[in-house]
């Protein structure tokens, strides 16, 4: 006979924290978001650690090299997508650990031959008003001059003056050669009273730009996740198809970390995936799988090697899987039993494996609950793919403007490796779905918002750290009357339009 679970399965939503004691030391200032993200054995350290506890979606339109860039900013993790050619996700991979806080490759270039007209089109396109003249109007040629805001007037000069007329001229130009550092070049800019420092190459040839603006936000990144090299911490999903040519081409590339991307983790093709990673470069690759949502799931993954375990099936908000398939299990129960075996394997084993909650996140304080249950990190779709940092769109529906999400499954994005079962080489039936999601600005000031609410609910617990949050938590279940309780209610509201992030 089948085996029934007494329980029914749970969201993060039925749930709520009850307030522990809170010293006063119990400040948001003295919380640590730090978490592990690979496994490691007692009393040792993790070789990979995060600053905040969040990882951006291994999907098309959530992390591309743009996202990991900004989210390692922070000090959390993207997986850049792996639902694209092995080159163009390398490509990915490379171009966001070349990226160099500070250093700019300039997307505003043209040639001395264009016009101011160009030149008007130009900064209609990019928004920049710095704009590099070099000899094949790429970010690479040889630098020939700059123009900005200062060196034309619309008003005055026809707009068919050839660039060449106007642009300040190399000649006259500081510049700062290649391996200056990001500080010398502060100086440089100080010194000179600059906006902006071209870097160039011995043969004067622009290799990136230095703006004044950048260093102060430079400045302002305290979390930011950097690898020895001090390039940005960059992850990057696989599938348990193509990982003889993948893997080597994303780590040459520089990824970190890979993850298996899989909508169904429990299963003999992710041990094949490991077993060949494990065999090929040993414990020095460091690789996550998932989704599993069972203590069972979990065991199996930890026994294969996985240096971190990822829970949810069907949770997450583009997800049909749960209407198509019928499996999956409530996000919360998934965490709170995933996160038992992992303490348990800890004991028994004395390795520490740690678990990321995926999917199923709404509302920020759901990313505090998903740690209360025992979750390391968390990953997130929906929530990245509204800020400005997503590859996708920014479109105006009916006024207000949209960002696209569409899932692994959908047809737009055909991801048949994540949903493959060892059949044909196709994506047989969607398990996902396409759509719009409220555009909510910069990465930036919403994962400060967030963690800010998350500090705040981790004092009201008395927890100084997320371990301690583990430990201390109290949580209940909360009946559908009380759910209604928890929102505005019995009052009119003067916004009616009004949408909240609880
Ligand atoms: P959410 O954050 O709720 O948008 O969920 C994102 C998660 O949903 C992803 O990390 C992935 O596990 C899952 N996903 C991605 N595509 C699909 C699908 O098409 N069904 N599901």
């Amino acid at each position: 006979m089948a085996y029934f679970y007494n329980e029914p399965s749970h969201t993060f939503d039925e749930y709520l924290l009850i307030p522990g004691y809170s010293s006063a030391e119990c400040i948001p200032a003295n919380v640590s978001l730090k978490t592990p993200v690979t496994r490691y054995k007692k009393g040792e350290k993790p070789a990979i650690e995060m600053n905040i506890p969040l990882t951006s979606a291994i999907m098309q339109s959530v992390s591309d090299d743009r996202m990991a860039v900004a989210l390692a900013k922070e000090g959390g993790i993207s997986f850049i997508y792996g639902s694209q050619s092995v080159e163009a996700e390398a490509a990915m991979v490379a171009r966001a650990k070349a990226y160099k806080a500070g250093f700019v490759v300039s997307d505003s270039n043209i040639q001395p031959s264009c016009t101011l007209g160009d030149i008007l089109e130009l900064k209609e396109k990019t928004g920049h008003s710095t704009v590099a003249v070099t000899d094949d109007g790429t970010a690479n040629g040889k630098l020939l001059g700059i123009v900005t805001g200062r060196d034309y007037r619309v008003s005055r000069m026809p707009e068919d003056l050839p660039v060449s007329a106007f642009m300040t001229p190399a000649a006259e130009l500081i510049t700062a050669p290649r391996g200056t550092t990001l500080s010398e070049c502060n100086d440089i800019i100080w010194e000179h009273k600059l906006n902006s420092l071209p870097i160039v190459d011995e043969n004067g040839h622009l290799v990136y730009m230095v703006f004044r603006k950048d260093y102060a936000n430079h400045k302002e990144n305290p979390n930011e996740l950097l690898d020895d090299q001090k390039r940005y911490v960059v992850g990057a999903g696989i599938n348990t198809r193509d990982y003889a040519e993948r893997v080597p081409a994303l780590l040459e590339a520089g990824a970190d970390i890979l993850c298996i991307d899989s909508s169904e983790g429990f299963s003999e093709w992710q041990k094949r995936t490991i077993d060949w990673v494990r065999a090929r470069y040993g414990g020095s690759v460091k690789i996550g799988a998932g989704n599993v949502v069972d203590a069972e799931g979990f065991r199996f993954l930890a026994d294969c090697g996985a240096d971190f375990v990822k829970i949810g099936i069907g949770g997450g908000s583009i997800c049909i899987t749960r209407e198509t398939k019928g499996i999956g299990r409530g996000q919360a129960t998934a965490v709170i039993d995933v996160a038992k075996a992992r303490d348990e394997y800890f004991e028994e084993t004395g390795i520490y494996v740690p678990i990321c909650s995926d999917g199923g996140i709404v509302y920020d304080h759901h990313v505090t609950l998903a740690l209360a249950m025992g979750a390391d990190f968390v990953m997130l779709g929906r929530y990245f793919s509204r800020f400005d940092e997503s590859p996708t769109n920014k479109v105006n529906v009916n006024g207000t403007y949209m960002k696209e999400y569409w899932g692994e499954g959908s047809n737009r994005a055909r991801n048949w490796q994540r949903y493959d079962l060892g059949g044909s080489k196709k994506l047989s039936f969607e398990e996902g779905v396409d759509s719009y999601v409220a555009y909510a600005g910069s990465l930036k000031d919403n994962v400060s918002l967030t963690l800010s609410k998350v500090k705040s609910t981790m004092c009201n617990c008395g927890a100084l750290t997320i371990p301690e949050l583990q430990q201390r938590a109290k949580l209940t279940l909360v009946s559908a009357v009380s759910i209604k309780e928890g929102g505005a209610h019995d009052v009119v509201l003067k916004d009616t339009n009004m949408t909240r992030m609880k």
